[in-house]
């Protein structure tokens, strides 16, 4: 099973798909990055896992429809509506279906369930809880939505710190415990630490059950040679006061991990990561082709 953001994450979902885990996979993902507009219910890492394992996902950005269109975004701009968020229109379909089920009383792990069946995906999507918690960051520019400062402030602005609104007193969705407890492994995604790990983990029971899973718990390293394949990773560590390498992620996951996987470019860190009490695996975790993805994956296999 694997705990997963957006993105970054679903290279790596993607791989582990692709070795045949199919049906037996299942994929915690984060919900902290969710947005509501337009009064429609935006999942955006659940909408990525989800496309990509469809072999729906934009090859370029990584999110959303490859092809997609935005008429309907122009639309709403012709008629004074913020557009910053960009939502194509065949991605609005999702969020339109999936808002139109909440509105009938289904829960988020059920709808996401059908949304993936209505795109053939075999493997098992779970949002990490059902409720509306969004991520707010504090910045210098004030406290913002998280897609505030991914999407409209592009990451711009300082960052002190976060807060996962109300995750305090969500539970897990249905299914998510006995998933990450009944798992051979439990992969950590090359996923940002504080805003697609760190709200999953901060959902009352999940820490608990990977702790206690009897699987083994590997974390990728989503930090290489001092820098994020994807996103604020790495100015957020700076910005926070953590070392921003590899090792800085391995310490903000510590006392939950067996194996850090350290990309090849960072083996040098190896020995000082292992004195956190972790075994290192060095592989190649730059996932910039199909190949690249299977292959982390298959080595991920391979340790259980
Ligand atoms: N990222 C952007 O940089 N710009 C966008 O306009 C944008 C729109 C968007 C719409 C739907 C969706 O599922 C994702 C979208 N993303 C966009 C990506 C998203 O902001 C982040 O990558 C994730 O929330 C972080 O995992």
């Amino acid at each position: 099973m694997a705990l997963a953001g957006g993105v970054g994450a679903a290279k790596l979902v993607w791989g582990l798909a692709q070795e045949g885990l199919g049906s037996r996979l299942s994929v915690v993902v984060n919900t902290g990055d969710d947005l509501e507009t337009f009064g429609l219910r935006i999942c955006p890492d659940l909408d990525t896992i989800t496309y990509t394992l469809a072999g729906l996902s934009n090859q370029t950005w990584g999110w959303g429809i490859e092809g997609d269109t935005f008429r309907c975004l122009k639309a709403l701009g012709r008629l004074g509506a913020d557009t910053w968020f960009g939502l194509g229109d065949q991605d609005l379909a999702t969020h339109l279906w999936r808002t139109s089920l909440l509105n009938r009383g289904w829960g988020l792990a059920a709808v996401t369930a059908h949304i993936c069946k209505g795109f053939g995906i075999e493997s098992s999507v779970l949002p990490m809880a059902e409720g509306y918690n969004p991520t707010l960051v504090e910045t210098d520019a004030g406290r913002l939505h998280l897609q505030e400062y991914l999407v409209r402030e592009k990451c711009a602005p300082r960052v002190h710190g976060f807060e996962y609104t109300g995750l305090s007193r969500q539970r897990a969705a249905p299914g998510v415990e006995k998933v990450i407890r009944k798992a051979r492994v439990i992969v950590i995604c090359p996923s940002n630490p504080f805003i697609s790990v760190g709200p999953i983990l901060s959902v009352p029971g999940i820490r608990r059950a990977v702790v206690e899973s009897r699987g083994l718990v590997v974390a990728v390293s989503p930090i290489v040679g001092g820098r994020a394949l994807k996103g604020p990773a790495a100015k957020m560590l700076r910005e926070l006061g953590h070392p921003v390498s590899a090792e800085g992620v391995a310490r903000i996951y510590r006392g939950l991990l067996d194996v850090f996987v350290l990309d090849e470019r960072d083996a040098s860190s190896a020995a000082s990561i292992e004195r956190l009490g972790v075994r290192v695996v060095v592989r190649n975790t730059v996932m910039d082709t199909s190949g690249a993805k299977r292959e982390l994956a298959r080595a991920l296999l391979r340790l259980a």
